[in-house]
């Protein structure tokens, strides 16, 4: 499947800043904290299902399309022998954020698969599962903040936010 999951913050028209794709649409449950963190800061984006493996000349192609579109960051979740994010990386020079996902073998296989990068081609590898959709967001968030102060403010005010709901957890004592 190549259908376009999802065109997010900023509506159809806006020019995406960060691509989400996944090796499989049984991938969306994961890639959805991706997407709503995204959302959440008004980040453009889009989401997308492309396979290193299915549909190979399609991943190749969204890399290699990436720079000149404009997108500052693709995150590439996939499971299993997880290749997408490497291979992405290796037809572009945009940062590649690597989401390993849940699998058969618990996402080590996914984990290792994409964290194990030989020197030369980078993949900045998050933790398995939707912690680490989410946590790739909010990274991608931070790089385009280096150079979009509004997006730095609502970055400390999200880490307030945080703080503030440990600091009021109640426990069932
Ligand atoms: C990977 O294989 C995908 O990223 C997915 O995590 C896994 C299983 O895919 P399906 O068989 O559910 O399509 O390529």
């Amino acid at each position: 499947m190549e259908a376009r999951a999802a065109d997010g913050a900023g509506g159809a028209g806006a020019t995406p800043l960060v691509a989400v794709i996944m090796g499989s649409a049984s991938d969306w449950e994961t890639m959805r904290g991706a997407h709503e963190t995204l959302e959440r800061f008004g980040v453009p984006h889009e989401c997308r299902v492309m396979s290193a493996h299915r549909t190979p000349e399609l991943t190749r192609e969204l890399a290699e399309g990436a720079e000149a579109r404009g997108l500052e960051a693709i995150i590439a979740g996939a499971g299993g022998a997880a290749h997408l994010a490497g291979v992405v990386a290796a037809h572009t020079v945009v940062p590649v954020l690597g989401v390993p996902v849940e699998s058969k073998l618990s996402g080590l296989d996914s984990l290792l698969s994409t964290v194990q990068m030989p020197a030369g081609i980078p993949v900045a590898t998050f933790a398995v599962g939707k912690a680490g959709a989410t946590n790739a967001a909010l990274f991608a968030v931070a790089l385009l903040a280096s150079s979009r102060p509004e997006l730095r403010a609502k970055l400390h005010a999200f880490r307030e936010e945080q703080a503030q709901r440990v600091r009021a957890a109640e426990l069932p004592l």
